[in-house]
């Protein structure tokens, strides 16, 4: 399925990656096929398997992809950061993140571009409509499940699946967003970003999608990025006690499009 005509927007793709050489190729092939005005940034942080080279090879045919590359492994949240600098600076509309394994569908990438007309994020929920999660240890389920239901009662953050990685921003609230400020990484990314979006306002929606476990490639969960997530749950609840009194839905916001 391609985007519908009068849809198509300029939209950026940012998949970070360390590792991937197995997985790059396919999902590439998948989300430049989505539609021409959708372009892809790689952000490759010297992968040992030699991703940034084969990205490098496979945007010298496609001028649609860019890959940024980074000295050495430096964490999900930081290559994002870069990548959202990267969109910003070039007058991207609407900015996806994307894990390079394909567990997130670039299929969907129509129905994130649909729900973006009427909010500033849009998150790809694995916990709408029951638990869409194929292939993932009873283990690992139960650790995105109750860390998302943890973050929701610590926080009072609505939103059910809040360590997803596929997400839309709008470019504006990536613009009044403090980049710089941000240090987590991994999970604990995923939550600061939402928890920022939130609490500055911003108008959120989440669409149901089907999580796939990676096949091929290793996973780069750790302990660390747990603990992380773990603690950054905490801070954010107390910060989130004093801000939900002062917390103001944006007035006036009209879709764009
Ligand atoms: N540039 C960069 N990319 C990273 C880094 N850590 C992870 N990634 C990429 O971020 C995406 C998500 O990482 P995953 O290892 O799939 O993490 P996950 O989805 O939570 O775990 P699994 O699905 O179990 O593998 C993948 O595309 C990784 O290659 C990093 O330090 N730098
Ligand atoms: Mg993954």
């Amino acid at each position: 399925m391609t985007l519908p005509k009068q849809q198509d927007k300029r939209a950026l793709i940012i998949i970070p990656t360390y590792n991937e050489r197995e997985n790059l190729p396919e999902v590439l092939r998948r989300v430049l096929a989505k539609s021409d005005d959708l372009d892809v940034l790689v952000v490759d942080d010297n992968s040992l398997d030699g991703t940034g080279d084969l990205a490098d090879e496979l945007a010298r045919q496609n001028p649609r992809l860019k890959v940024l590359h980074r000295a050495g492994k430096q964490g999900l949240g930081t290559a994002y950061i870069a990548g959202f600098k990267y969109a910003l600076e070039n007058g991207y509309k609407y900015i996806f993140e994307m894990d390079a394994d394909l567990s997130h569908d670039p299929d969907e990438i129509p129905r994130f571009l649909e729900a973006i007309k009427n909010a500033h994020l849009v998150i790809g929920s694995r916990y709408i409509n029951g638990v869409n999660v194929v292939n993932w240890p009873l283990s690992r389920l139960l650790l995105s499940y109750f860390a998302s239901l943890y973050t929701r009662l610590m926080t009072g953050m609505p939103v059910r699946d809040a360590t997803s990685g596929y997400k839309c921003y709008r470019c504006e609230l990536l613009e009044n967003i403090d980049l710089y400020n941000i240090q987590t990484s991994g999970y604990g990314f995923q939550l600061e970003m939402k928890w920022r979006a939130w609490t500055a306002g911003y108008i959120i929606k989440e669409i149901p999608i089907v999580f796939v476990d990676r096949t091929v490639g290793k996973s780069k969960m750790s302990k660390a990025i747990v603990r992380e997530a773990m603690v950054l749950v905490w801070k954010l609840g107390l910060k989130s006690i004093v801000k939900r009194f002062k917390l103001r839905r944006r007035s006036g916001w009209q879709p764009l499009d």
